[in-house]
């Protein structure tokens, strides 16, 4: 008999990543958007998947049509991945951001709880939660001292996790995930960022851009590793907490100089604090300014995960390095690029 999961967030970047793997795997899957006029869903079109999902409409903010879904189908898996996910947005939109980021996810719980509590759940928690971190490599155990609005909601969403688990038996599993990227991530997000603004660069439609905190170091994986680590989660007799991370950790400066020297750029980092900018070394033009406005109000300045856990019981480990993450993310950018 086919499995049946459920995606929630099949229209992001870990969605399409998932529902992918899950084909393979011969799921049928049932992947939630909120939305009443579908659009075209690029990511799923680029991965020639559009047509195998069965979509429902499923705002997170709404617990009826959580309901619906739920009892429509016999659903084996959940993977929550909806969430408000924009760490920046969040400190603009609190309000919105605990209300899907954190109660969407209790709202989930609640619904497997009272229609089928053998339902196997898994929340997309986050390195976000170690914030302001308390030991040098965050682990499983490492005490969570969550900075944004994000953050707080991811934490409250990872212990309801832990808390359905231990009060009524259901097997709900958190994967604390380091960041990861692709040529899927989004565009607000720093690297999908940095990318396109330097094809945009190359190609002469822009000609520069602008950043924010450039000393902000972060674990950065491969989301096409990482779903399977999610995957896998839910396969294990038990649900648990694993962190999902490279166990190295790079400033966005470092990922701008690798991402300029992998397109043979000749550039050079002149000038300090706001004023510090990327210049062509010949032309002295600038390609990357700071704007205080891409700051937020409570950064976290570094993280680096360590999986040791998920290499042991998962024998799950990272493939991809930095390096090859920043060539593989250029190489689709340039080969999707469509001049505005
Ligand atoms: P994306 O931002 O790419 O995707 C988020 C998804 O949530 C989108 O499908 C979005 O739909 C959906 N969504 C947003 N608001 C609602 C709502 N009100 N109701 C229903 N759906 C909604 O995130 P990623 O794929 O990168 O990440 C997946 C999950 O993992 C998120 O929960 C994120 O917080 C978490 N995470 C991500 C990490 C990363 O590095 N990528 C690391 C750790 C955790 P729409 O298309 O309509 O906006
Ligand atoms: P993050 O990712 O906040 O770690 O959350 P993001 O790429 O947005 O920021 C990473 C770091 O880069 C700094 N930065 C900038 N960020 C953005 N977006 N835009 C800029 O112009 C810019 N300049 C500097 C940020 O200050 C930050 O330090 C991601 C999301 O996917 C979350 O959902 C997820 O939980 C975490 O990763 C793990």
């Amino acid at each position: 008999m086919k499995k049946t999961a459920l995606i929630t967030g099949i229209s992001g970047q870990d969605g399409a990543y998932l529902a992918q793997f899950l084909i393979k795997k011969n799921y049928r899957v049932i992947g939630t958007d909120r939305r009443s006029a579908r659009s075209v869903n690029w990511r799923l079109r680029r991965l020639g998947i559009e047509n195998k999902i069965i979509f429902e409409e499923m705002e997170l903010g709404e617990i009826y049509e959580i309901q619906r879904v739920f009892k429509k189908y016999k659903i084996n898996e959940v993977y929550n991945l909806a969430a408000q996910s924009f760490v920046g947005t969040s400190f603009s939109s609190p309000l919105n951001t605990a209300n899907i980021t954190g109660l969407g996810s209790l709202r989930i719980l609640e619904t497997i709880r009272s229609i089928d509590p053998k339902i196997k759940f898994y929340q997309a928690s986050s390195s976000e939660m170690f914030g302001d971190i308390l030991e040098k490599r965050q682990k499983e155990k490492t005490p969570l001292n969550p900075q944004s609005p994000y953050a707080i909601a991811k934490v409250f969403a990872h212990y309801l996790t832990k808390n359905y688990r231990n009060s009524y038996n259901i097997f709900a599993t958190s994967g604390i995930l380091f960041n990861h990227e692709s040529p899927l991530r989004g565009e607000e997000f720093v690297t999908r960022k940095i990318i396109i603004g330097l094809v945009k660069i190359l190609k002469k439609e822009i000609d520069y851009f602008e950043l924010g905190n450039i000393y902000a170091k972060r674990d950065w994986g491969y989301a096409k590793e990482y779903v399977e680590a999610m995957w896998k989660m839910l396969q294990k007799k038990k649900p648990d907490d694993y962190i999902i991370s490279t166990g190295k950790t790079y400033s966005i400066k470092d990922f701008i100089n690798f991402a300029t020297s992998y397109l043979r750029m000749d550039v050079k980092w002149v000038g300090k604090g706001l004023k510090e900018k990327l210049v062509y070394k010949k032309s002295k033009k600038t390609l990357i300014k700071i704007n205080p406005k891409f700051f937020r109000p409570s950064e976290v300045n570094i993280l680096i995960g360590d999986s040791a856990k998920a290499k042991k019981d998962l024998k799950w480990r990272p493939k991809t390095d930095l390096k090859k993450l920043i060539k593989i993310m250029i190489d689709d950018e340039i080969k999707y690029y469509v001049k505005l």
